[in-house]
Order: structure tokens, then C-alpha cells, then sequence
């Protein structure tokens, strides 16, 4: 017989020991969350197709915190996805990816030596790859969420994945990847406005991407400019990243949980923040009401108005730091 929604534990990479939800089949346990749509996380064990083994055993515990247990990476997919699904579901009252309250499901252990992860909209499934060398299995809060938050775009705005709309896609990941970290409140990785800071995938322990200021990793751009288009979309996110910082944090110099970002603004005008969850809110409802296909950094600057206009009025303090953002980063004025 099944039995979902069993409390099993999770001794993951980078997230210390967590409750993860799972499936109690006959005596054994298996890595199906029945309480977050059925989603699954599957073994791969370096196939680069499928979907390997569903991760199952005799006691309902997983992995032990070092990336040489197979289990653990899957212990720190699982959480991250249910993180994710857990966000959407109570601060945005949305229920899975498509809003049907159907799960997706992960795959790690991904090919050989494989330094990246991503979303997939043929198979509706995140996969993981292990890293190589200093790098670690890529597993992440913030890059699940990343993961995970492409299936969200493409079911709603279905932002092109090039040109500005692929900037806008690509900074919806990492702002949502940001959120869902800090929704966590995990103490081992706590929540912070950087992406991929516990993968060490530069080798030197810098994340891969800043939001207070896009530029520091040496490829993103801060502001937006004509010809941003046609830059990878992983660096013409940055703007738009960075409008979701000042927008949430204010410009200049703050410490959170022990980080300490410094937010410039293109036109010198100071931005006072409306918190994060306020910001939020604006993007999301922007992401999944206002934004298309081709939506670019001018009708994501509309978008947000509009939505922040249906949130808050158009005389509000929050309309009012959405356009500062903005011009902030070079949009609109
Ligand atoms: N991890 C990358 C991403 O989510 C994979 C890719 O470039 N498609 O953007
Ligand atoms: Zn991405
Ligand atoms: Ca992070």
C-alpha cells in the first residue's frame, strides 16, 4: 500500500538537516512529496536521459550532508523544491507551476562533471548536474528556485528566452531564486540578494550573480542601455535584478544577514526602498498578469506600474519607488 506524506529527514549539502515530505511504499520509503503535487526526485546516476531511479530505501532518511552520499544532493533538490512550491503557494496563492496543483520533478546526478542545472518544458522537470572539480553539486535554495521559477514563467508570461525578454526571464529567476532563499529563513543558508554563493562555482567562493549591483561579477550589465538585447540573457538580466534590489532595499550601503551590498543608481537619485515583500508582490503579479512573450525592459517598466497601480493606487509611496527604480536603472524617466 501507499502512505504519502511521510516525514522523512534530509541531510542535505548546503542547507544542514531539513523535514523533507515523503512516500512510504510497502517498507520502503521513496523521495515522492504527496503533499506538494506528487513531485519526485530521481536519481540520474550520470545518464543524461530519463529518468534514472526514483531515490528510494529502507529508512526515511537521506543522504549526509556530503556530496560523496548520492542522497544528499537529492535531499537538498527535494527541500528546495518544496521551498519553491511552498512559497508560490502561501505569499502568491498559487498551487504548482501551472497553478493545477500538479508537481513537477527533479533529476540529479546529471551527466559527468556537469557544472550547470536547468528547467526543462518537455519533460516539466529540473535537473541537476554535480560540478566539477572545487564546484559542488548544483543544488542550491536559490538555484532550485531559479530552476523551478523558469517552469513558472513559461506558463505564464512565456518570456522569450533572448533578447530583453530574455533578461526579463532570466532576472525572474533570480529574483523568485532570492525570495524563496529568504523565505527559508534556513540558517545554514540564509537569505541573501546573491545567486549561487554556496556552489563555488568561480572556484573562490563569489557567487555567480549580484543583485544590488549587476556589475560586480564582471559581465552584467546595472543599467539599461539600447543594444542590452543583444547580450546573453544570463547578463542582460542585470537591470532588471537591480531594479528588484532598490526596489526592495532602498540605494547606498545595507547589511543583511551579515552581507553588505552597496546599490548604485544610473541617475544618481537616491531609491527608497518598500521591502521585499511588497516587491514582490508588484513582480509577481506583473510576471503573471501584464507580462508576454515580448515584453521588453519599457513594457516591464508599464507592467509593474500597472500592477503596482492595481496593488497599492497610483498615489501611493509604492507607485512612486517602482518609477524611482526604474529610472534608476535607465528606464523610462
Ligand atoms: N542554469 C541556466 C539557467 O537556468 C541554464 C541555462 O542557461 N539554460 O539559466
Ligand atoms: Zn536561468
Ligand atoms: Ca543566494
Amino acid at each position: 500500500e501507499w502512505q504519502a506524506v511521510q516525514n522523512g529527514t534530509g541531510h542535505t549539502v548546503y542547507s544542514g538537516t531539513v523535514d523533507l515530505t515523503t512516500t512510504l511504499s510497502g517498507s520502503s520509503y521513496n523521495l515522492t512529496d504527496g503533499a506538494r503535487g506528487g513531485h519526485k526526485t530521481y536519481n540520474l546516476n550520470r545518464g543524461t536521459s530519463g529518468t534514472g531511479t526514483l531515490f528510494s530505501g529502507s529508512d526515511d532518511v537521506w543522504g549526509n550532508g556530503s556530496p560523496s552520499n548520492l542522497e544528499s544532493a537529492a535531499a537538498d533538490a527535494h527541500y528546495g523544491a518544496a521551498l519553491t512550491w511552498d512559497y508560490y503557494k502561501n505569499v502568491h496563492g498559487r498551487s504548482g507551476i501551472r497553478g493545477d496543483g500538479v508537481g513537477a520533478y527533479s533529476r540529479v546526478h546529471y551527466g559527468n562533471n556537469y557544472v550547470n542545472a536547468f528547467w526543462s518544458d518537455s519533460c516539466f522537470c529540473m535537473t541537476y548536474g554535480d560540478g566539477s572539480g572545487n564546484t559542488n553539486p548544483l543544488t542550491s535554495i536559490d538555484v532550485a528556485a531559479h530552476e523551478m521559477t523558469h517552469g513558472l514563467t513559461s506558463n505564464t508570461a512565456g518570456l522569450n528566452y533572448s533578447g530583453e525578454s530574455g533578461g526579463l526571464n532570466e532576472a525572474t529567476s533570480d529574483i523568485f531564486g532570492s525570495t524563496v532563499e529568504f523565505y527559508a529563513n534556513n540558517s545554514s543558508d540564509v537569505g541573501d540578494y546573491l545567486i549561487g554563493e554556496e556552489i563555488n562555482i568561480n572556484g573562490d567562493g563569489t557567487p555567480l550573480r549580484y543583485m544590488d549591483k549587476p556589475s560586480r561579477d564582471g559581465a552584467s550589465k546595472d543599467s539599461w542601455y539600447s543594444g542590452i538585447g543583444s547580450i546573453d540573457v544570463h547578463y542582460s538580466s542585470g537591470p532588471a535584478n537591480h531594479f528588484f534590489y532598490l526596489l526592495s532595499e532602498g540605494s547606498g550601503t545595507k547589511t543583511i544577514n551579515g552581507v553588505t551590498y552597496n546599490s548604485p543608481t544610473s541617475d544618481g537619485l537616491p531609491v527608497t526602498g518598500i521591502g521585499r515583500a511588497k516587491a514582490e508582490k508588484i513582480w509577481f503579479r506583473a510576471l503573471t498578469t501584464k507580462f508576454t512573450s515580448t515584453t521588453n525592459y519599457a513594457g516591464a517598466r508599464t507592467g509593474t506600474l500597472a500592477a503596482t497601480g492595481e496593488l497599492y493606487g497610483t498615489s501611493s509611496a509604492e507607485y512612486k519607488a517602482v518609477q524611482d527604480a526604474w529610472a534608476a536603472i535607465n528606464v523610462g524617466s
